[in-house]
């Protein structure tokens, strides 16, 4: 049986991935940090019905003791770091903390595998905020970075430093730069669940509008359970590399948004409201991946639609709202 180790297992892809190992007879390992509210921190896996399946162990990406023990201990065949401050408008605020776990924490996760289980694979979770002020209209593995946040700096270091511990200590260490990528367990305070939430509760008759910065914004996004199966192709490849993981489609906020009002029979523009306080100190306007190397040398592609995803979010977001009224 082989075993894995996630860092986010609490997070939204740490769970569908924890869920895809489990499906693959895979003995799951995840590291959780200490939190005061232990009784809620596992809801996504509660919402999976995984959370007794797999084997929580106490750790923080900033502890480098905590990661030395567990990876002794764990001896996992696969880490997927995923573990991070993901939230960006967050990083202009924490910026040290940001840096801290979102970039030195990768490097704390590859040390403690480059020195307690150096034949393991390792995946890095890169972003595509790392292309940030786009230096090409389509962004593929050799377009040039441009970051723009705290947070994409962070991910920056986190991802030159996985490429340098793969090329001076030969780990099989892999990146995935995955464009945005959503579920009805995506965090609250990103955009599309902010929208299905929001939608959900005005149909509910529980709010009048939902208030969003710039929707001008464009985003390649995808599905969080599509995305996870191109984690796992990577460590399953002889050779580890980088991928672009995207569905090559963009779309605005502000058409993001029709999807989901319409799926509920209301009229966008009769419910948005622009609140400048929203905006970021520097907005990423677009993003569009070329996943063209996953797909010829994983075989992977998207399966879900931007329609599908959003439906399936308001659905989710409809029926926890009427179950808790
Ligand atoms: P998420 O839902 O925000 O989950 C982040 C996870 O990191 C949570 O489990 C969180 O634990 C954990 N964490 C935070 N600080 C930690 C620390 N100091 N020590 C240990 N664990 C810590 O993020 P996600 O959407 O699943 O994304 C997974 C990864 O992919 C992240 O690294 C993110 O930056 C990256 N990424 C995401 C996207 C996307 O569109 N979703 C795209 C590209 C890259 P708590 O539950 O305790 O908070
Ligand atoms: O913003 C605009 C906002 O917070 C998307 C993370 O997973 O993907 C995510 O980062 C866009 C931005 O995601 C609101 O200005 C407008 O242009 O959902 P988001 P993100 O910043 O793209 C990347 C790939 C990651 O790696 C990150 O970890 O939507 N926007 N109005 C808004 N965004 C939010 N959150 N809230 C608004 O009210």
């Amino acid at each position: 049986m082989k075993k894995a180790l996630i860092t986010g297992i609490t997070g939204q892809d740490g769970a569908y991935l924890a869920q895809l190992l489990l499906g693959k007879g895979y003995d799951v390992h995840g590291l959780v940090r200490r939190s005061s509210t232990t009784d809620v921190n596992d809801v996504r896996l509660r919402w999976l019905g995984i959370a007794q399946d797999v084997r929580l162990v106490d750790g923080d990406l900033a502890d480098l003791s905590s990661l030395l023990r567990t990876v002794r201990t764990v001896q996992p065949d696969e880490v997927y770091n995923l573990a991070a401050q993901s939230f960006v408008k967050t990083s202009w605020q924490q910026p040290l903390l940001t840096g801290a776990i979102t970039g030195l924490g990768c490097a704390n996760m590859l040390e403690a595998v480059r020195i307690e289980k150096p034949d393991a694979h390792f995946y890095q979770a890169s972003s595509s905020e790392m292309y940030g002020l786009v230096q090409e209209p389509l962004q593929s593995e050799s377009t040039p970075f441009y970051p723009r946040s705290p947070y994409a700096a962070a991910k920056l270091y986190a991802h030159w430093m996985t490429v340098n511990y793969r090329e001076s200590f030969g780990l099989h260490a892999s990146s995935g730069i995955l464009f945005n990528h959503e579920s009805p367990l995506r965090g609250i305070e990103f955009v599309t669940r902010k929208v299905t939430d929001g939608v959900a509760r005005i149909k509910l008759g529980l709010a009048g509008n939902l208030r969003l910065g710039n929707i001008d914004a464009k985003r390649d996004w995808g599905h969080a359970r599509d995305y996870v199966k191109a984690m796992w192709l990577m460590l399953q490849q002889q050779i580890a590399d980088d991928y672009v993981v995207a569905t090559g489609r963009t779309v605005t906020v502000r058409d993001m948004c029709r999807i989901a009002f319409e799926h509920c029979g209301l009229a966008a523009e009769e419910h948005l409201v622009i609140d400048p306080a929203l905006f970021r100190p520097a907005e990423v306007d677009v993003l569009l991946g070329d996943a063209a190397k996953a797909k010829s040398r994983l075989g992977w592609e998207p399966e879900t639609s931007l329609e599908d995803m959003i439906r399936e979010m308001v659905d989710a977001d409809l029926k926890r709202l009427s179950a808790s009224r």
